[in-house]
């Protein structure tokens, strides 16, 4: 069994809850007149949410607080749900209370009395208030004034985690696996609290706890042998308001109920889910459901035996629907096992093409998570036209924390401002003003479940995410799910306050190199909205051809003459007519089609001509030569910010900017070459290319 760890200051453990000591001084003295913590609640949740206050605080003024229960005392912070104790009720009217959600909280401070209040409809929204109090302290921010409402915008808010129950973590790229060791679960349950209260903290309430690919022992963890220690890793997200989900194997009334069949309209295989749920439900009463990934990637599905998606999704949500479970329901269906000559089938269309025409025969339960582009978590990729265009269908985004394709947790690559450009989407579905977060956020169709979801970037490493740097994006995503109008760069300084102190200098550096990094990340690999020209299997490293005469539809078609897949529908494979209102135009013509999307939409010439005045080839020698230069340049202004932080942390960040300075040379190089030798058109500029 795996040893609890133990941890240092400095090694990043303790991420954006550091809880600094703040140094004596004006603000110092307005926090340390509050004196004491009053709450006179005491469920799980309320229980976090004091200790939370306590310790941070403690942290940052040096000394704890005293915890009472009377509401009537001065000078203290406190803590309730409505109707639970006589102060909240006068200092909440019942139009206060009453724009508060489920999730949400009120925060007020009465300089009179000397007291911060903060109330909620349940013990969660009191943690997410306290949370966020926290944040203010720890920011050195003003609190004698304070009268804020929060409600979250989204109701699922939720990380996939694709850890295996031998302790791998598939596209894990920050140790092994919190969760597992040797196929049990971990006796190390400190680590998965610390991880609840990072994910609460920045706003999650939601988790499924392994990987989509469901293998053997992993099937068996809903059952009698597994269940005890998975309801026990839901007691500890529970206490930090986070529901636990399973990712499901379809085929398990095989694997483990003895059927012969998964058959989702075989009557022995829905009353053997039926009996399962009951089973799960009956170790874990509040469990949030399953997560499926069904005829995808070789994993079994409905399709095997002539149904469909509906079908198989509506079985799962029948069984768990007595519970209040939901069935979370993954659309990355595509062939994977396509013949590359074969110029007709086109993955970008498949999910779309798969679940479009069943919209409206999914039950309320069931929720499709939809990936954001059409093909997988590229640099750049066009917004998923599935997504908003099932208008009787719960839909829910799917982002990736994990950097699979963007640098692997080893580049810095801040991913908010990319989830942003997304959310932000026009999707024209119901006309102007139906951006993909209003479909997101269930108010454009108005769905009972939505929502977003994330593949998990944490593992055993001591800083949790391998690149200090990435803890942005996991922070960013909670924040974003939470607050999908708060801007990138307000995250970015946030955390990094949070993280690393609030020196000026240090802010306005890391915020630029954050705010940079996603540009330059792209500039010196994918061109022009072209994905997958990196190395097979691992997919780390330029390898311009590496997917390219594959089995799974991701190419390129470079040739002498030019590059880009023609996907529109007058020549090519008619994608574009997956979009609606003016996207389809926008995307079909060659002049409007975005540059940086161009040879996702287009096969073009390398002379033709950008919106940006130069030409393809020209492009991709320009942004090659400079964002290897601005990686470097990352590594320069990192130098500078060595006096103002700690050793150790300093260290964790200059180690892997200078290795990937190294490697965008390597991408520069290669990429350069391969297109001179293949178009044998010259840089302008006559440039080092090979
Ligand atoms: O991009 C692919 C990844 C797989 C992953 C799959 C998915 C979990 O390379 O590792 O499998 O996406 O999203 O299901």
């Amino acid at each position: 069994m795996n040893k609890p760890t133990l941890f240092q200051p400095g090694d990043g453990y303790q991420a954006w809850l550091q809880y600094r000591q703040m140094s004596p001084g004006e603000r110092y003295n307005e926090y340390a007149s509050y004196s004491h913590i009053i709450v006179t609640e005491h469920d799980d949740i309320m229980r976090s949410a004091v200790f939370e206050l306590s310790q941070g605080i403690k942290g940052i003024l040096g000394h704890p607080l005293n915890i009472a229960d009377d509401p009537e005392m001065t000078s203290c912070i406190v803590l309730g749900t409505f109707g639970s104790n006589s102060l909240l009720d006068k200092v909440f009217h019942s139009s206060v209370s009453a724009a508060v959600g489920t999730e949400g909280y009120v925060m007020k401070s009465d300089s009179v009395t000397s007291r911060i209040v903060i109330g909620a409809v349940s013990s969660a929204g009191v943690l997410y208030g306290v949370f966020h109090l926290l944040r203010l302290l720890s920011t050195g921010s003003p609190v004698d004034a304070l009268d804020i409402v929060e409600n979250p915008v989204n109701k699922l808010r939720m990380v996939n985690q694709w850890d295996n129950i031998d302790g791998s973590v598939e596209r894990g790229y920050a140790g092994k696996s919190i969760f597992y060791h040797k196929n049990q679960i971990t006796t190390n349950l400190e680590r998965v609290r610390d991880y609840a209260r990072l994910l609460s903290s920045s706003g999650l309430n939601a988790i499924s706890i392994n990987n989509v690919n469901v293998h053997e022992f992993e099937t068996k963890l809903m059952t009698q042998e597994y269940l005890a220690d998975v309801a026990k890793l839901a007691d500890i997200f529970r206490a930090y308001g986070i529901k636990l989900f399973l990712s499901v194997n379809y085929a398990s009334p095989i694997e483990i109920g003895g059927l012969t069949t998964a058959d989702p309209l075989d009557v022995a295989v829905r009353a053997w889910w039926r009996v399962k749920a009951e089973e799960v439900y009956a170790a874990i009463p509040d469990f949030g459901g399953f997560l499926v990934k069904a005829d995808s990637e070789n994993r079994p599905g409905p399709f095997t035996y002539g149904r469909d998606h509906a079908d198989g999704a509506n079985m799962l949500a029948e069984a768990l629907e007595p519970y209040g479970g939901v069935v979370i329901w993954r659309c990355f269906v595509y062939n994977c096992k396509q013949d590359w000559r074969d110029r007709t089938t086109d993955r970008a269309r498949a999910a779309y093409d798969h679940f479009r025409p069943l919209d409206g025969r999914f039950m309320n339960n069931v929720i499709l998570q939809v990936k954001n582009g059409p093909i997988d978590f590229q640099v750049r990729e066009p917004v998923s036209p599935l997504l908003g265009a099932m208008e009787h269908t719960n839909q829910m985004i799917e982002f990736q924390l994990t950097q699979e394709y963007t640098g692997q947790q080893r580049h810095v690559c801040y991913l908010v401002p990319q989830w942003k450009e997304i959310l932000n989407f026009e999707t024209y579905i119901k006309g102007g003003g139906s951006t993909v977060k209003r479909i997101v956020d269930g108010s454009l169709h108005g769905n009972a479940y939505s929502g977003f979801a994330a593949v998990s970037n944490i593992g055993t490493d001591a800083n949790w995410t391998g690149h200090l740097l990435a803890q942005a994006n996991l922070y960013g995503y909670g924040r974003l799910s939470w607050n999908p109008e708060l801007s990138s760069e307000d995250i970015a300084e946030e955390w990094i306050r949070l993280t690393f102190g609030s020196n000026e200098q240090l802010v306005h550096t890391i915020t630029n190199i954050l705010m940079d990094s996603w540009r330059i990340y792209e500039s010196y690999t994918a061109p022009l909205g072209v994905g997958f020209m990196v190395n097979p299997d691992h997919h780390y490293g330029p390898n311009v051809d590496g997917y390219e005469y594959s089995m799974w539809g991701t190419y390129h078609f470079a040739d002498c003459h030019g590059i880009g897949v023609d996907r529109t529908q007058l020549s090519g494979t008619g994608y574009t007519g997956q979009y609606a209102g003016a996207n389809v135009d926008t995307y079909e013509s060659l002049e409007s089609c975005p540059d940086e999307l161009l040879l996702f939409f287009h096969h073009v010439p390398y002379t033709h001509v950008l919106h940006s005045g130069k030409t393809v080839i020209q492009h991709i020698y320009d942004t090659h030569f400079a964002g290897a230069e601005q990686a470097s340049q990352l590594k320069s202004a990192w130098r500078l910010l060595e006096v103002l932080m700690d050793d150790q942390l300093h260290q964790q960040v200059a180690v892997r900017l200078e290795e990937q300075a190294e490697h965008a040379m390597e991408w520069r190089d290669r990429i350069n070459t391969y297109f001179y030798r293949k178009s044998g058109i010259a840089d302008q500029e006559g440039r080092g290319i090979y």
